[in-house]
């Protein structure tokens, strides 16, 4: 490899247990059989596959765990341990790819990378690409399961505050979360969100103005900050028509090609630092069909073309 090769590490995080449904411990092992690897050396990175990350054993007893957040325990071990992981990953000059899992290992993997960018003096924004919201906390959550807590443990909100132990909890605002494609959020949730205005582009919001534009205003807000963007992707996003291998189908998600224009777009920005690649559910796959499309919207985001054209982002659209 030549020495200014920019470098991939692919890391498989094999979480099932922060969703209701099992299976996605699969995820890793179906997105490499997929081809993940080969996409991304094809497109020229120097692609470093770290294996999975393996299952912690019982940590200390901390007394008695939070309620409402089902296998509080195991989670806490995982996600320690991987936000390590992300830390070093991301000070190592590469750009990581967390393969799931379910969607709980954001707290590690975003955890980590928040913390590398906040010592680097650039803040972190993360594009959080899902049918949910993610916002619960245990005083909120109507089901205990921790994948559905996520992006608010990393607003900070409180509930999960002794997660990492001792380890740094590198927070971001929720002025840096955008949620993007929410089409299911439970009320509590809902109020939550609005009380900190974290930034939605629901589906209807989708429908009405189009991907392109709803992104381009997602990556103007980060370039005003001088940010980096964690794009952090949910697989049921995507509709259940293209994508049936999740656990929580919920209809009227995104088109094949909504998604890859959005992967697109934030491939030309530049500004994409990490990714999470979540909630892909291989036991309830059609022939492999999911991994495949996960694999292609990687594709798109490390920068696969159709042609060589792009709409430039100040462009005068016709018809304009
Ligand atoms: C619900 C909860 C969720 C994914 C389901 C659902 C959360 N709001 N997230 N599937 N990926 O249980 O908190
Ligand atoms: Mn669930
Ligand atoms: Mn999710
Ligand atoms: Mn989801």
């Amino acid at each position: 490899p030549e020495a200014n090769q920019p470098r991939i590490a692919l890391l498989g995080v094999p979480i099932e247990i922060g969703a209701s449904q099992l299976g996605t411990l699969m995820g890793p092992d179906a997105l490499r059989t997929a081809g993940i690897g080969r996409i991304l050396d094809q497109l020229g990175f120097v692609v470093e596959d770290h294996g999975n990350l393996a299952k912690p054993g019982i940590a200390a007893d901390e007394g008695p765990p939070p309620a409402n957040a089902k296998y509080y325990d195991t989670i806490k071990g995982w996600i320690r341990a991987l936000s390590e992981r992300s830390y070093a990953l991301a000070r190592s000059g590469a750009m990581p790819i967390f393969m799931g899992g379910d969607h709980s290992l954001s707290m590690g993997s975003v955890n980590g990378v928040a913390r590398y960018w906040q010592e680097q003096g650039r803040p972190l924004f993360v594009l959080w690409v899902d049918a949910h919201a993610d916002y619960n906390t245990p005083q909120t959550t109507e089901t205990g399961n921790m994948h559905g807590m996520s992006a608010a443990f990393l607003c900070g909100e409180p509930g999960l505050d002794g997660l990492l132990g001792g380890a740094p909890r590198a927070s971001i605002g929720p002025d840096q979360l955008d949620l993007f494609g929410i089409r299911s959020i439970d009320p509590l949730e809902k109020k939550l969100v609005f009380e900190r205005r974290v930034a939605i582009a629901d589906m209807r919001a989708i429908d009405e103005f189009g991907v392109g534009v709803l992104i381009r205003n997602v990556i103007e807000r980060v370039r005003a900050r001088n940010g980096v963007l964690h794009v952090s992707f949910d697989v049921d996003f995507l509709d259940p028509t293209v994508a049936p291998g999740v656990g929580t189908t919920v209809p009227g998600g995104a088109t094949y090609r909504e998604a890859h224009l959005i992967m697109e777009l934030l491939h030309d920005s530049g500004l994409v630092c990490s990714v999470d690649i979540v909630e892909l559910n291989p036991f309830l796959d059609e022939r492999g069909r999911t991994a495949r499309v996960a694999v292609e919207l990687i594709g798109s985001l490390f920068g696969l073309q159709i042609t060589d054209r792009r709409t430039p982002s100040n462009a005068v659209l016709p018809g304009n």
